[in-house]
């Protein structure tokens, strides 16, 4: 055997070190700590180094993640300390049930504290360590087996193949150390397995759990390596542990998890009231809709690791814990119908009318089919009992048929020939999913570019609602928006519940609307693609219409931020003679088609955090990460993802996470949302 300089033994040590660092501060404190292109750097050195001396390689170095061979089965395991599953509860009375139950167990009036976690809805992992290195990785199964999926676990990137050297040491825990958590899919890489899986004719997974079990369960562990699953570790087991010297609670236990290398999530909560208890199960009913992976619930365990022992198991729970879930959010109903909307961009959607049921907290009575594709692929018909599903969007949708409890009378859907609106013939272009009105004065088009017309962040005309609307393309008042700034109170007068006093309000709100800025017509314009933020892009570049009716284009697509898509998506639109007939027409009434002067010095002092680094951290009270990012983007600044020397603030929300503790080390300034908003303001 060659004899290996002591020099390169150093180096590859070393290389592990940094490159294990590296990945703790990026997928565990979500603070990376160097460049991707040095990561990659440093580890195709370790690389060399390990096929230049394979016997330098360990099964714990970062190069070993994905395994070469795919599996040809899984082999059962058996738990050392078997799995439980927590006890459900839907309401706080539940949760006051469960408390009284196992307080029956204890002195009266005991004091404790609860420590409250989110429920990851993903799948449970049991992970063992032994002298500090991964050395099993397995499924939940029923509890007390599991299925070895060693292979698999060591390619997420969240875990670690060794646990941090520094924290072991301190503790002495060189023995065997067991971890739980949840292995789940973050929603966007979700939604982008599902894309690819339609695009290549394959089936799709229902919702995020399903996915990252069959993610968890492919022999091939290359495929698993691209799917990018994370992990959440919320349990230590540590052999030995009885005299508690180490933790005393679940609290403590969840900081040690996170110093030997876990990413632990960092909404938990340490209550000393069921008040509080609910308080947090209360505020994440709905911020968890923000959170970029699915949370089902939250978990309540009580803090002293001593009374869960006291405590213990019944025959299938821990009288410690609890799983206060929200209601479903997916639920079984009949496709009573299926009929068929007209939107604003003539796309034909097909809606299933269904038999109401409670979905996340509201009763769900139609739900979105998408498209004909979609339909046919998922074969519904009417009359099936589908799974509907309320995701993070608003509308919920369709997500598969119980096709066992399909009634032999199914009627199948046909997407029409003819707009249901209009009835004139619809178009479905090569290659395209959706099918489309093109009649231009079709009312439903009509109906919904007026909507759209009036609606906040375009010229933002109050008073005028859907039925209203309705009203006036029914009986042909308006056949274009441009027709809203002929009206007058005495036509107005003709329509049902329309006084003379709220008509003159309304023709006065109408021609307010000729104040609006050009980027507010633009957007109110409805081009496809152009939403308020491109509108304001264009507009800062395109100073009047009559400019950007003339720009090729190459012209549009040089702007930052635009697109080919929206590049063409804005051409095409001036190209059609019915929009240049409108854009005419609005010019007449008086609407702004340009820049003023004004609305410039408006748009230049709006660009005040203009050279600006922004991050955010934890929840804003009011407002949504995107919308904050939107308006500090607006206003000139950027935002980016980490903290770092370039960061000037850092917008704090409720349970910042890791990214406060480098901003304070780096002496970053903090701002509340309400800060932020002022600085917006001034
Ligand atoms: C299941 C889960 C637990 C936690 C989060 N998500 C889950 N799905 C947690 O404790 N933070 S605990 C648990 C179980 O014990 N079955």
């Amino acid at each position: 055997m060659e004899l290996i300089k002591p020099e390169v033994k150093q180096r590859v040590l070393e290389l592990r070190q940094l490159l294990q660092k590296a990945s703790y501060a990026y997928y565990v404190l979500d603070s990376p700590i160097m460049e991707d292109a040095v990561y990659d750097q440093l580890y195709r050195e370790l690389q060399n180094l390990e096929n230049q001396y394979p016997e330098l390689v360990t099964p714990d170095s970062p190069t070993q993640r994905v395994g070469e061979k795919p599996a040809t089965q899984f082999n059962s395991v058996r738990h050392n300390i078997p799995l439980y599953s927590l006890e459900n509860a839907f309401s706080i009375d539940e949760l006051l049930a469960w408390d009284q139950r196992w307080r029956r167990q204890l002195p009266p009036q005991t004091e404790v504290e609860y420590v409250c976690e989110l429920k990851i809805d993903g799948n449970a992992l049991a992970l063992t360590y032994e002298n500090g290195i991964l050395s099993r990785g397995a499924t939940r199964g029923d509890g007390v087996t599991g299925e070895d999926i060693t292979q698999n676990v060591r390619t997420i990137r969240s875990i670690p193949l060794r646990l941090n050297v520094e924290a072991l040491r301190a503790m002495s825990l060189t023995e065997r150390v067991e971890v739980r958590g949840e292995a789940f899919l973050p929603l966007d890489v979700f939604k982008q397995i599902n894309e690819e899986r339609q695009k290549a004719g394959e089936s799709l997974f229902a919702n995020p759990r399903n996915a990252a079990a069959g993610t968890l369960r492919q022999l091939d562990p290359r495929i698993v390596a691209q799917r990018r699953l994370d992990f959440f570790a919320y349990t230590l087991h540590i052999a030995g542990m009885d005299d508690a010297s180490i933790v005393n609670t679940q609290w403590e236990a969840l900081e040690l998890l996170q110093k030997l290398g876990f990413r632990v999530n960092p909404h938990r909560r340490l209550c000393t009231s069921l008040q509080e208890v609910a308080e947090y199960y209360q505020y994440w009913d709905t911020q968890r809709l923000n959170l970029p992976y699915m949370t089902d619930g939250v978990v309540v365990k009580l803090n002293s690791l001593k009374l869960q022992e006291q405590l213990g198991f019944t025959q299938k729970f821990p009288r410690w814990a609890l799983a206060l879930k929200y209601a479903p959010e997916e639920a079984p109903t009949r496709v009573e119908n299926i009929v068929v909307n007209v939107g604003r961009t003539g796309a034909l959607t097909p809606l299933a009318e269904l038999r109401p049921v409670q979905l996340a907290g509201t009763t769900v009575s139609r739900a979105t089919l998408h498209n004909a594709d979609r339909i046919a692929q998922l074969d519904i018909r009417i009359g099936d009992t589908v799974i509907v599903r309320k995701a993070g969007e608003i509308i919920p949708e369709v997500v598969r048929v119980l096709k066992e409890l399909r009634p032999p009378d199914t009627k199948t859907f046909v997407m029409p020939t003819h707009c249901p609106v209009c009835s004139s013939v619809v178009v479905r272009e090569m290659g395209e999913a959706v099918t489309r009105c093109v009649n231009a004065s079709c009312p439903a088009i009509l109906k919904a570019a007026i909507e759209h017309w009036v609606s906040r962040d375009a010229l933002d005309i109050r008073g005028i609602g859907e039925k209203l609307v309705h009203q006036l393309v029914d009986r042909g008042l308006v056949h274009s928006v441009a027709d809203l700034y002929d009206l007058t109170a005495d036509k107005l007068c003709e329509l049902e519940r329309m006084g003379k006093k709220s008509a003159e309000k309304l023709v006065d709100a109408i021609a307010q609307s000729k104040n609006q800025p050009w980027s507010r017509v633009l957007y109110g314009l409805g081009i496809r693609h152009v939403g308020s933020v491109n509108a304001q892009l264009l507009t800062q570049k395109f100073k009047n219409v009559e400019q950007l009716a003339a720009a090729r284009i190459s012209d549009i697509e040089g702007i930052y931020g635009i697109g080919r898509e929206i590049a063409e998506s804005v051409y095409q639109w001036f190209r059609i003679s019915a929009n240049q007939a409108l854009i005419e027409r609005l010019q007449t009434a008086g609407l702004q088609l340009a820049c003023t002067e004004e609305t410039q010095a408006v748009e230049k002092s709006n660009q005040k955090l203009a050279g600006k680094t922004f991050a955010i951290t934890g929840t804003l009270p009011t407002l949504k990460r995107d919308r904050a990012k939107a308006l500090i983007q607006k206003a000139g600044g950027k935002v980016t993802e980490s903290v770092s020397k370039k960061t000037d603030y850092l917008v704090v929300g409720e349970d910042a996470g890791s990214k406060l503790a480098k901003a304070q080390e780096l002496g970053i300034t903090q701002l509340s949302e309400a800060q932020l908003l002022e600085m917006l303001q001034q």
